[in-house]
């Protein structure tokens, strides 16, 4: 059994292999410059929306995190070849490899989700209109499903060459889990978008952030079957063409993991920032600087 990523069974061209480590760095640079966002716009929101961009903080600080050990994981999992002008990994086809500390890994991915995916679902809760018994219902029930989600897909992911079986199942009983956080979240992202007590402007933001939703958090489980292309590609009789089309695949996979991760993270924590802050505003909360305190004393 095979239960190395699939990056660590393909040769780089050098092009392929920086557009990786590019699309890599993007990655957590973008957290730690909208950590930065999220701080300082908490102020311009009601004090009973700030739970969500304190949990915005918290996806940021863990995604940046894991987004910088993930392209620092690319940079040494692999060495240049000058006899054939690629990136390998030294591991390659080396039985003896598995466990081995530098292969390059998906996995810690997953563990950052099983932290950020319950902290995004939960912070749509302190945002739209709800009682405070329907949050704690919701709050349980999303990040069970949220949770049982992504374990489930960890332990699929450790199947991804070679074993598709045990790779598809626990991907089938991931994308179950799915199915219960996709139909909450419609419900509850079109009652807040019909919602009397919230005005009309935050309204259209949660019709908006449906649609956000949805699409970024596809592309999650696109971008897991990404290795059936390196399967499919492995029935080709010639090694350049099977090589040329993983090598697309794993080049694929990496910006589509970089693009979900700033907009489920990043450009959905920002509308929630927007509906909180046309709420707050609707609600007759305004920003104070300290200064008339000051000009009081
Ligand atoms: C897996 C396994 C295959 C089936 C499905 C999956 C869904 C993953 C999702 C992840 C979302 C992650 C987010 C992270 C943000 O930090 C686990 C890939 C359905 C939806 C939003």
């Amino acid at each position: 059994m095979i239960s190395l990523s699939m990056e660590n069974f393909v040769q780089y061209s050098p092009m392929a292999f920086d557009m990786v480590s590019h699309v890599l760095t993007l990655g957590f640079a973008v957290m730690l410059a909208a950590l930065l966002y999220f701080v300082l716009t908490i102020r311009t929101v009601a004090p009973r929306y700030r739970i969500s961009s304190v949990l915005s903080v918290v996806v940021m600080v863990s995604a940046f995190l894991i987004l910088l050990a993930q392209a620092q994981s690319w940079q040494n999992a692999f060495t240049y070849n000058p006899a054939t002008g690629t990136y390998v990994s030294p591991y390659v086809g080396i039985e003896a490899v598995m466990g081995a500390p530098l292969a390059f890994t998906n996995g810690f991915r997953y563990l950052n989700w099983l932290i950020d995916v319950p902290m995004l679902l939960i912070q749509i809760l302190f945002v739209v209109e709800l009682s405070s018994a329907e949050r704690r219902s919701r709050l349980i029930r999303f990040s069970f499903s949220g949770a049982m989600m992504i374990i489930t897909g960890y332990i699929g992911q450790f199947y991804e060459v070679g074993n598709p079986v045990p790779f598809l199942v626990w991907g089938a009983i991931s994308t179950l889990f799915f199915i219960d956080v996709l139909v909450q979240m419609r419900s509850l992202l079109m009652n807040a978008a019909k919602d009397k007590r919230i005005p009309a402007n935050a309204q259209g933001v949660f019709k908006g952030i449906w649609w956000l939703f949805f699409v970024s958090w596809m592309l999650y489980p696109g971008a897991y079957l990404a290795p059936l292309v390196l399967d499919s590609a492995a029935t080709l009789a010639n090694p350049a063409a099977v090589n040329s089309l993983a090598e697309m695949g794993v080049v694929a996979r990496q910006i589509t993991y970089t693009i979900a991760d700033i907009t489920s993270k990043v450009f959905y924590g920002v509308m929630l920032t927007v509906a909180a802050q046309y709420r707050s505003e609707a609600e007759g909360y305004v920003m104070r600087d300290g200064s008339e305190a000051v000009a009081a004393a």
